[in-house]
């Protein structure tokens, strides 16, 4: 009897306690909850602001052939660059650049075609400026870095468009140079038999126009035979070489030891090289993925820190394309609706990082 009242005490007891564990653990919960809102607040507050790219290395510097911060650290641009805008723009986002972001880029490159019916071949002028300006709004939302490339290609010598160009680039520079985070790429890839002094001759006229209005931002000069004659630059310097890259672009399936050579070449005769587009399948963009050689190239590009931009994001049925062909969505993929060279770009941008 005895025992059975004791039992009953302490089983009473027992479930007093459970329920006042219970209730402690539910308020315990909620408090907890509140807890994870009032921090998911502050971190995504903190992202837009404090810890964004821009905000922590502000105005980019050419020194020497090093891409330096606002503080003379070296500076590694590591981007995407987006198909032509005229025919991908759906990819111009907040939304997209975001999930890039999420990768570990902290750039993009705004491609603008000038001819292929772009800006200077029956192209819809006011509409592709109208996405630049939305590419370069939302980067600048996010902290990243932007390119505005004039993406010569079919229209090999720059020559061709220099008043054009000179137009555009004021322009550009005078509604953006105020940002802070915008590059200027001036001409894509110079082809068709056009030597450096003909480039030259082409920079030295768009190069000032940009500078009466951005005096410091960084300007990327294209190179001969579709920016690989990165060794060429030395021999006859610009008129205003302050605050200028020079584009070596590579499809790791065709360009292989003779052009990484020509990168060192460059370095070492002086002349800061940038990688504002590369793939790892053939140049035409298409073909199978060269694996080793797009190895050897992730290495001369862990080794020299120099700035890359993956060609490119869309989901064309390209082998260069970052999205599956079979996903329309533009922006949170998953790694499943990438493409096999969107999952290796991926893993790069968090295998490279040199800060
Ligand atoms: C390619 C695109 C392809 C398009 C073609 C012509 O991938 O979908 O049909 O242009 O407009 C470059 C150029 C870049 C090329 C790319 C692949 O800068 O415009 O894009 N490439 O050929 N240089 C070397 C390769």
């Amino acid at each position: 009897m005895r025992r059975n009242h004791l039992f009953h005490h302490s089983a009473v007891l027992m479930s007093v306690m459970l329920s006042i564990s219970m209730l402690l653990s539910v308020v315990g919960c909620i408090t907890a909850q509140a807890g994870v809102r009032r921090s998911g607040v502050s971190v995504s507050a903190s992202q837009t602001t404090a810890a964004t790219p821009f905000a922590q290395h502000g105005r980019l510097q050419v020194r020497g052939i090093e891409l330096v911060d606002q503080s003379g650290a070296p500076f590694q641009l590591k981007g995407v660059s987006t198909h032509g805008l005229q025919w991908f723009p759906q990819y111009v986002s907040q939304e997209s650049f975001a999930s890039l972001q999420s990768w570990g880029a902290n750039a993009v490159r705004l491609a603008m075609y000038t001819g292929e019916g772009g800006y200077v071949s029956g192209g819809d002028r006011a509409q592709l400026e109208a996405t630049i300006d939305r590419g370069v709004q939302a980067a600048a939302a996010l902290g990243m870095y932007v390119i505005i490339d004039w993406h010569i290609l079919s229209d090999g010598n720059p020559n061709q468009h220099t008043g054009e160009a000179v137009d555009f680039f004021s322009r550009m520079a005078a509604k953006y140079a105020g940002l802070g985070n915008v590059l200027y790429e001036i001409c894509n890839e110079p082809n068709g038999g056009v030597q450096w002094p003909e480039i030259k001759h082409y920079a030295d006229q768009v190069i000032p126009a940009i500078r009466q209005y951005d005096p410091t931002g960084i300007i990327i000069v294209g190179t001969p035979t579709w920016s690989q004659d990165v060794e060429q630059v030395a021999s006859a310097p610009l008129a205003q070489p302050g605050n200028v890259m020079y584009a070596l672009h590579f499809y790791a399936g065709t360009h292989k030891d003779n052009i990484r050579q020509k990168l060192l070449t460059a370095r070492a005769q002086g002349t800061p090289v940038i990688i504002s587009e590369f793939s790892i399948c053939d140049a035409s963009g298409n073909g199978g993925i060269d694996y080793t050689s797009a190895e050897a190239w992730k290495q001369l590009i862990y080794e020299t820190g120099v700035s890359y931009f993956a060609w490119s994001l869309s989901n064309k049925a390209d082998t260069s394309a970052l999205i599956s062909s079979s996903c329309s969505r533009t922006s949170g993929w998953s790694d499943a609706e990438l493409s096999e060279t969107g999952r290796w770009l991926k893993t790069m941008l968090t295998t490279t990082n040199k800060p």
